[in-house]
């Protein structure tokens, strides 16, 4: 049923025909930016009007490879002519060369694919739960896992569960048992916390939604000795930090240390499909035997082809250094700008947020103007702008939305 719909100079339907739609039609559990995009070519999206936006939020970090990457979309064209989904019922030939050229990447000895992050979140509980039954000794339905205050990881029951954000929480019990929070960042608080049916720990090396929190220096490497001495498995979810994000290829490497397990999710499709995976550098996967996990779409030669493609192309076009030069200028040229509302310029990489002093009355405003001067990002919370630009970014291109941003902020 078409209401009729407003045009614009063109004739074609303006951006109030498409949110109308949306409004009326779907179920409203974002509040976007108003603006309707119809394109996207590397970091940049243009309007249904044509106007054109540097995308700092790159689906955040789903498309570090920049938007629609011509690798990534032949890969995804050429696969989607031959085969698109066997279920793992069958084997496929996308499937055997996604796991080896992931192992080689990562180091890592074994992969479990999965769709979306929550799906990578989930699968990692299941299995170190059976580990903790089957290999370390814990008593039946007894294994806890330790989760960190302010954590993100996805949005099903049990992630919500474990959630200290109430607005993800709030209406959705009962809640799934067997977690414990302890404050991010805090090693010590994080030993008191282990006991002899503690199986894992789940953190994130940098809390993106939570504003980009970085932990003290040398947390992360407490938290693998700690881990190492009490026989719990480390799991690292780097499905927003991962794949070049924070200037490395995994933000554990930033504190040179190896997780028993890594979750990676969103750039892993380089924006084109949903795709994510467990890694594993031990032996925690083995204890899932054939029909005792799995998921329709998971591994699919379509997902695999086109998590080939971003994956090459991230590394040999050299995203990742770029992540670490262009984020080192980016995060140096906002901490240089002096405001009396920016409370603090946090980062790593390609991965900033920009703390505001409440009294500047939110971010969501800052974001509203920087959109109307042509750049697109995402608060964080009340407070916090969180800027991530796709990883192709260039020097002159950041020197333009620096001058956005310290302009929107100087204007208070
Ligand atoms: C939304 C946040 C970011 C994640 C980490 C697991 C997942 C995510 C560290 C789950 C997903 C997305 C979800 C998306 C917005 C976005 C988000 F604001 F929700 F928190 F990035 F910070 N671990 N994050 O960041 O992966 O199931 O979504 O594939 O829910 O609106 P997913």
């Amino acid at each position: 049923m078409d209401r009729g719909h407003s045009t614009n100079q063109h004739g074609h339907p303006d951006r109030d025909y498409f949110i109308d739609l949306e409004n009326t039609y779907g179920a409203h559990n974002y509040k976007p930016l108003d603006v309707v995009l119809e394109r996207g070519e590397g970091i940049w999206v243009w309007d249904v009007a044509g106007n054109r936006y540097m995308d700092c939020l790159s689906a955040y970090s789903a498309v570090n490879q920049g938007h629609c990457h011509p690798r990534i979309l032949a890969a995804a064209v050429e696969q989607a002519r031959k085969l698109t989904l066997t279920s793992r019922a069958f084997r496929n030939d996308q499937l055997g060369p996604f796991y080896r050229e992931l192992c080689e990447l990562t180091s890592s000895h074994k992969v479990l694919p999965m769709n979306s992050g929550a799906e990578a979140v989930e699968t990692v509980i299941k299995s170190v739960r059976k580990w903790g039954y089957q290999v370390k000794g814990v008593p039946s339905d007894q294994a806890e896992v330790i989760v960190c205050a302010n954590n993100f990881h996805g949005r099903t029951i049990t992630i919500v569960g474990f959630s200290t954000d109430e607005s993800s929480r709030a209406g959705f019990g009962p809640f799934t048992p067997g977690f414990k929070v302890v404050p991010y960042g805090d090693a010590e608080a994080l030993e008191r916390a282990i006991t002899s049916n503690t199986v894992g720990f789940l953190v994130e090396p940098i809390q993106g939604e939570a504003g980009v929190i970085i932990p003290p220096a040398g947390y992360l490497r407490r938290a693998r000795e700690l881990c190492t001495r009490h026989n719990v498995v480390l799991i690292l979810d780097e499905i927003q930090t991962g794949l070049g994000r924070t200037g490395k290829l995994l933000a554990e490497q930033h504190e040179g240390i190896e997780s028993d397990l890594s979750l990676i999710g969103k750039a892993l499709s380089g924006g084109f499909y949903p795709v994510s995976a467990v890694l594993s550098n031990s032996e925690v996967l083995g204890v899932l035997k054939p029909g005792e996990h799995g998921s329709t779409f998971g591994g699919n030669p379509l997902a695999c082809a086109i998590a080939r493609a971003a994956l090459k192309a991230l590394v040999e076009e050299g995203m990742i250094e770029n992540a670490a030069r262009m984020g080192d200028y980016f995060l140096a040229a906002l901490s240089r700008f002096k405001s009396p509302i920016v409370k603090e310029v946090r980062g790593k990489g390609l991965l900033i947020g920009v703390e505001l002093l409440p009294e500047a009355g939110g971010a969501r405003r800052f974001c509203e103007k920087l959109m109307s001067r042509g750049l697109l990002c995402k608060e964080t919370h009340e407070n916090t702008i969180r800027f991530a630009p796709p990883l192709i970014i260039r020097q002159a291109e950041l020197d333009w939305a620096i001058e956005q941003i310290q302009s929107v902020l100087a204007e208070g």
